[in-house]
């Protein structure tokens, strides 16, 4: 019907998947498009509450973040860092100047009985983010990595340890109880939605700790819309971050095949890269629907054409038949 609002909600955490959602951003106006993200990350750290993967997103969508690292913010100076290393306080985990703003703010927001809903929704408006920026539950929900030198917070495997211990498994602390927040609930419930991507984030580290919310895989299977996902690995080696290394410790192929053996039952249609055509049949064997594109994304263009591949995928795949999910 002309002029109906399609609706995407984007499932995403870390860099990789800001990526793809600063494409959806210009693809898609804040009507249109919604970002639940990972609190898995998520940690207290100095007196602080620190949310990584939400500010990854939050500084990505707002034009600051630091190209190279992925995290964090650009034109960052480390002047207090510094400082409270040299009186014995703890610099493991970098936090710039300008980025420690942002968890003072939280911090104190969080203190006064504001949900991380909340605080999220004030601090993406002070970003001019008109977006919404949802995480995806204001419970607790800690992702710990089960390794060779033992249980780990996520950031203690991720950044002290510089995910350097073979890692066995991993776990959610509270993933079980925690619940959908109310607007991501109706995220998914909204009679516009047209169709939910998972975005080209480390499967394990920051799409497993929000499938491990049981309302959420029920929200994903529910909903009548195809659900589509990004491969984050290319030929055989992750874009970026430690998800190859990980695999290859839970003897997991690394391969985009092995991706969406991962996420099967749960998706109707998977994107891989160029390089790994080959895959495309046997993942369609898999029943799910399978399109080439270029998936790694160096330049902002890079990102609005595979975003712009990916809404166009999940209109396709909506027209392609009467929309009815697996298994119904
Ligand atoms: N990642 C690192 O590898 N080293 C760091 O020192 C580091 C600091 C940091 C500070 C704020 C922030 O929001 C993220 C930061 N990250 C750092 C990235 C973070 O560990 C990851 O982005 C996620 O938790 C996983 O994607």
């Amino acid at each position: 019907m002309i002029g109906k609002t399609e609706r995407y909600v984007a499932i995403t955490g870390g860099v990789g998947g800001a990526k793809l959602c600063l494409g959806l951003a210009h693809n898609l106006n804040a009507e249109q498009a919604t970002f639940v993200v990972n609190i898995g990350d998520d940690f207290e750290h100095l007196g602080l509450h620190i949310s990584p993967d939400l500010d990854t997103l939050t500084y990505t969508l707002a034009g600051v973040s630091n190209p190279e690292l992925g995290w964090g913010r650009q034109g960052e100076t480390w002047n207090c860092i510094t400082a409270l290393a040299e009186i014995g306080g703890d610099d493991w985990f970098n936090l710039g100047d300008k980025d420690l703003a942002i968890h003072l703010r939280r911090t104190e927001m969080l203190k006064s009985g504001l949900t991380l809903t909340e605080v999220t929704e004030k601090l993406t408006r002070s970003f001019s983010i008109e977006h919404k920026v949802l995480p995806v539950s204001d419970d607790r929900v800690r992702t710990i990595a089960h390794t060779e030198i033992g249980s780990l917070d996520f950031q203690h495997y991720f950044v002290r340890e510089k995910c350097v211990p073979p890692v066995r498994g991993f776990d959610f602390e509270g993933c079980a109880r925690a619940q959908l927040t109310s607007q991501v609930q109706a995220a998914f419930g909204d009679p516009d939605l047209a169709g939910i991507i998972i975005c080209p984030s480390n499967p394990f580290v920051s799409i497993d700790p929000m499938l491990a919310i049981p309302s959420l895989v029920g929200a994903l299977r529910k909903s009548q819309v195809p659900v589509v996902a990004i491969t984050p690995i290319v030929g055989g080696e992750a874009v970026k971050g430690p998800t190859a290394k990980i695999m290859k410790e839970l003897d997991i192929p690394v391969t985009a095949l092995a991706v969406a053996e991962h996420y099967s039952g749960l998706i109707d249609g998977f994107i891989v890269d160029q390089q790994d055509s080959v895959l495309t049949k046997g993942i369609s064997k898999l029943g799910i629907e399978t399109i080439v594109a270029q998936t790694v994304m160096v330049t902002l263009p890079d990102r609005v054409k595979l975003a712009g591949e990916t809404i166009e995928f999940l209109r396709r795949l909506r027209r392609g038949r009467q929309y009815r999910k697996c298994g119904q």
